[in-house]
């Protein structure tokens, strides 16, 4: 089942497609992230959720791309 449930993080330092692409990759390879979606011009990174995803695993899986978790 997939659930249509959306949080929301703000990634700083992304600067072009292939930036975009390292965040969604290592962000999709979460439990329970169904669906990442990045604006690269916000640094707005929506991730549509399964089942409920800690913060923590969000920050470091951004972090292994070699971006920051901005607040
Ligand atoms: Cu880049």
């Amino acid at each position: 089942m997939i659930s249509t449930d959306t949080t929301n993080v703000t990634v700083t330092g992304m600067t072009c497609e292939h930036c975009v692409r390292s965040v969604r990759e290592e962000l999709t390879e979460l439990d329970g992230v169904s669906g990442v979606d990045v604006d690269l011009a916000s640094g707005k990174v929506t991730l549509h959720i399964s089942a409920p995803v800690e913060p923590e695993a969000v920050r470091a899986a951004v972090e292994e791309a070699g971006y920051e978790v901005s607040s």
